[in-house]
């Protein structure tokens, strides 16, 4: 009988803990691409409501059969892509991922998607928290950035 509260107040502590690290995704989207691409770009706002940072460490979504976070590089001139590990989202902040910035790699699409069509993406942080949204997929009328960005 001792141990029982105990146990309790371990119980009532975890759940705000886990609330500090919450994130809210908005403005999801994919770039459309010709129906032959085998990888897309996504974008997104990532916001920390939390009072302690969030890692996000994956990305996953039933359309594609894997999902890399990449950042643009830029040397001499030249972009080029590298994938990342994470993104620390700082608390109560946020991180845009972008044209020409951080993005979601997107590969091997299930089915032919275009403009209109919708996609899961499901974004997991560190401590195995996940938060699932859906984004449009979008034409984009090709900022300076849209060519080189699908160069793998
Ligand atoms: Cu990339």
């Amino acid at each position: 009988m001792f141990r029982i509260p105990a146990l309790i107040t371990v119980l009532l502590l975890s759940g705000p803990l886990l609330a500090d690290s919450a994130i809210e995704v908005q403005q999801a989207w994919i770039r459309e691409s010709p129906p032959t691409s085998r990888v897309l770009a996504g974008y997104m706002t990532i916001i920390n409501t939390g009072a302690i940072p969030a890692e996000i460490t994956a990305v996953s979504s039933p359309d594609f059969s894997r999902a890399e976070l990449h950042r643009t590089r830029i040397e001499d001139g030249v972009a080029s892509m590298v994938p990342i590990d994470s993104i620390t989202v700082p608390a109560g902040g946020r991180v845009e991922l972008e044209p020409g910035g951080m993005h979601l790699m997107l590969f091997d699409p299930g089915r032919v998607l275009q403009s209109g069509d919708r996609v899961r993406l499901e974004v997991t942080q560190s401590d195995g928290a996940s938060v699932t949204v859906e984004a449009p997929v979008i034409r984009d009328s090709g900022g300076s950035d849209s060519h080189h960005h699908h160069a793998h």
